[in-house]
């Protein structure tokens, strides 16, 4: 069956008349008369296939195959007005789909999102659950295309540590052999090393919060975008996280048009720029509203929502006070050169000017109850000419949430772990 070229079902268009080689699910199957239609889907494209009944052997095969089935088909390419079908002359059923099936692959019988995330696979025959994970994809695509064209290195950092980088609490411990170890909680420490000969540098990776929260934004495992830069402050890192946001947004629109179409759903624009308002500025909002909030006190979901009202879409929140901040930002009295990328309610990013310094970071371990000893492993690179450098961590799902317009993060993950949930 040389002659029969193996394509996918996306390709189709360029076949017209050709005998084709092609593989997919069944997706559906009508029987109108003396004919049956069978729609088939790949994963990048999807077709008819019309089987008459004269062609009797095809037909029995097509009628005994179940929805689901792969099948495996040899034959010629038609096109009648815009609909493109595939006339089968050698039909195969690859792999069988039991029945009944334990969600609706269509769609149309909607599961509950327990049920979609424990039959992730065939859920993702689901036209909008597909569409969401191709777009997670291109979001994926997107993010390395920015920075590799900015001029940062992609790295890979440890996930297995002996310290904690983002402070004592939240750690998820592991046996390691004889020794402690830890998941990470980010790759901190890490990135800022690495601009000491890389210049600047990103990373795109798992991460591990014990945080006992059960909210439609926390996971125990979460993906971040991190980013790291030598000789640019807080500032300049704003400045690299504006553009990669326009950058995605401007981009991903076009890129992913036929999965927004199925997801009816717009993207929020590009923004021109994004807003500014310093930390003792949201205070005063939120105060003016009515809520009890002193200086130094986070901003809870109660606050974030009056910003969200009073300020919406894309904001920076800087100038935090130091208190409120990892001992590895940069210092400026009572406050901090750092700041929270919002989008409405939702904190995506956070970020800041480092402090690079190794008398002076040793000093804020300390101020913040940290062990100094434990982090010298990390703390003696400073030692050694580390630049002024800035950088940001970006929660990729929560970005997700924006980019495809759902509202639970447990939908744009493939796998979801939180405090109840570890299987599948
Ligand atoms: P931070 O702890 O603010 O900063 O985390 C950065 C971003 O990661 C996302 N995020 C989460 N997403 C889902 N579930 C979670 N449990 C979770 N925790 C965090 C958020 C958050 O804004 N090292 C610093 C970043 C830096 O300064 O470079 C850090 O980890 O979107």
């Amino acid at each position: 069956m040389d002659e029969y070229i193996k394509i996918r079902l996306s390709e189709l268009n360029g076949y017209i008349d050709r005998k084709v080689h092609i593989y997919g699910w069944i997706e559906d199957k009508r029987i109108l008369g003396n004919i049956i239609f069978l729609t088939i889907r790949d994963g990048w494209g999807k077709t008819q296939i019309t089987v008459k009944r004269e062609d009797k052997s095809i037909y029995n095969l097509a009628l005994a195959t179940r929805r689901q089935s792969i099948v495996s088909i040899y034959g010629r390419v038609n096109k009648y007005g815009d609909t493109i079908e595939v006339i089968p002359h050698k039909y195969y059923i690859v792999s069988e789909a039991e029945h009944p099936l334990p969600i609706d692959p269509t769609g149309r019988t909607p599961a509950s999102l327990p049920k979609l995330i424990e039959y992730r696979p065939l859920s993702l025959r689901i036209p909008v659950v597909n569409a969401i994970f191709k777009l997670r994809g291109l979001a994926l695509k997107l993010s390395r295309e920015y920075f590799n064209e900015i001029g940062c290195t992609e790295i890979n950092t440890p996930k297995i540590i002996s310290t904690a980088t983002e402070g004592g609490a939240d750690l998820f411990k592991v046996d390691y052999f004889d020794k402690d170890a830890y998941l990470a909680q980010s790759p901190q420490l890490y990135k800022e090393e690495m601009v000491m000969g890389l210049g600047m540098v990103y990373e795109i990776a798992q991460y591990y919060r014990a945080e006992k929260s059960h909210t439609r934004k926390h996971l125990t495992e979460f993906t971040s975008v991190d980013f790291e830069g030598a000789y640019i402050n807080y500032e300049g890192a704003m400045e690299v996280l504006t553009g990669y946001i326009k950058y995605l947004l401007e981009r991903i629109p076009r890129e992913g048009k036929e999965y927004y179409e199925i997801l009816k759903y717009t993207p929020p624009q590009a923004p021109g720029d994004i807003k500014t308002i310093k930390y003792s500025e949201a205070i005063q909002i939120i105060k003016k509203e009515g809520k009890e909030i002193r200086w130094g006190d986070d901003l809870d979901s109660e606050a974030l929502s009056i910003l969200a009202e009073r300020i919406g879409g894309f904001y920076y929140i800087i100038d935090w006070p130091w208190s409120l901040k990892p001992f590895y930002i940069m210092r400026k009295g009572d406050l901090s050169e750092s700041f929270d990328l919002m989008y409405n309610d939702l904190e995506l990013s956070s970020g800041g000017t480092r402090e690079h310094r190794y008398r002076e970071l040793k000093k804020n371990i300390i101020e913040k109850g940290l062990n100094a000893e434990t982090f010298e492993y990390h703390l003696r690179h400073y030692k050694y000419g580390m630049p002024p450098h800035a950088g940001f961590g970006l929660g990729l799902d929560r970005l997700m949430l924006i980019l495809t317009g759902r509202e639970n993060i447990r939908e744009v993950v493939l796998y979801p772990r939180d405090p109840e949930t570890i299987v599948p």
